[in-house]
């Protein structure tokens, strides 16, 4: 049993989906089973951390802000997680999902504190933490929460299912913290099924973000291989959305419309004022990714390494939820 605190959203009983059912046995033009608001009351997501009922309270004021804000993608949605990215995007008004690329816990923890307000989401790559203990992991998990912030994990599963169901334990554990991580989809529909298997392990619900496209230069994914991804996404309903290349407005472009309003596209790739990163990284601009469909910004390097990260984390929050609006 995990400890509470590690647990992002307690319930009085465990989340059960009903309809989930294996990616393979559903006809990927079926639709996700169950209405956004429906996923909420099964899984408890009107429930405040204090144990408030949300529903008839403060909640009314977020939807209609949500729904304006986010138009058919707050209503077509339908993964819990989703909902909750946007409640959240809504309440800081930012799209930032801040890439802490740092070799030490205290790192990552001085980061949050810093720009925690401004972000969304904090997405990890918990290998790169140096002698890491889930005792230390557990402060980043704290302070994340305290801050109102999603926990990803950019994982990036490739194995067969029961391989990667495994992954999800182990020494990071990543099962037990992590809201959503990121899957590679070449080795196919089973790599889902085993984080999904491995989230039910520990009574957690989570959601899977399948590469589509990637930012570096010369990567492999091309638009073939960008189409199975979506196929094999768009029939699981543990699948919240894709990674696409912020770098580029037309392959975001191309990604959104046949991704449909169903599904998120969260962006890497993007930069305030560098073109170009080290090692073959590619940037466009943040604004420009949301106007052709990116619904999160993934910023690493134009926050970590900018001189003032507060300042910057507001400038890419202000100008991802401005181009929210616009669009
Ligand atoms: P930066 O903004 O410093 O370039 O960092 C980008 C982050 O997004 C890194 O953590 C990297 O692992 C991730 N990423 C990426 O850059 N391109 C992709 O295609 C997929 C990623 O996960």
């Amino acid at each position: 049993m995990l400890p509470m605190e590690l647990r992002l959203f307690p319930r009085a009983s465990p989340p059960r989906l009903p309809s989930v059912q294996s990616s393979q046995s559903r006809l990927p033009d079926q639709p996700v089973p169950l209405d956004a608001w429906c996923w909420r009351e099964l899984t408890g997501l009107h429930i405040s951390e204090k144990g408030e009922d949300l529903t008839n309270g403060p909640v009314q004021d977020y939807r209609m802000k949500a729904e304006d804000a986010w138009g058919s993608r707050w209503v077509n949605c339908a993964h819990p997680l989703s909902h909750e990215f946007m409640r959240v995007a809504c309440e800081k008004e930012s799209l930032v999902v801040l890439a802490a690329d740092l070799p030490t816990v205290d790192g990552i923890v001085q980061l949050i504190e810093d720009v925690g307000e401004y972000v969304c989401a904090l997405k990890t790559h918990v290998d790169m933490v140096e002698g890491f203990n889930m005792e230390d992991w557990s402060k980043v998990v704290d302070t994340a929460r305290s801050k109102g912030m999603l926990l990803f994990e950019d994982r990036k599963f490739a194995d067969i299912g029961r391989v990667a169901q495994t992954q999800m334990g182990g020494l990071y554990d990543i099962r037990s913290w992590a809201d959503l991580v990121t899957s590679h989809s070449i080795s196919g529909p089973d790599v889902v099924d085993g984080v999904a298997a491995a989230w039910d392990e520990v009574e957690r619900i989570g959601g899977v973000l399948l590469l589509a496209q990637m930012s570096s230069s010369g990567n492999l994914l091309v638009e073939g291989y960008t189409e199975s991804t979506l196929e094999i996404g768009n029939a699981s309903p543990h699948v919240l959305g894709y990674i696409g290349n912020g770098s580029s407005v037309s392959e975001l472009e191309g990604l959104r419309s046949k991704v449909g309003e169903g599904r998120m596209i969260w962006t890497p790739g993007v930069n305030l004022s560098a073109e170009e990163g080290v090692l073959g990284q590619r940037y466009g601009h943040p604004a420009e990714a949301v106007l052709a469909g990116s619904d999160a910004i993934i910023v690493g390097s134009g926050i970590h390494r900018s001189e003032d990260p507060l300042s910057s984390a507001q400038e890419y929050a202000s100008a991802s939820w401005g181009a929210l609006l616009e669009r």
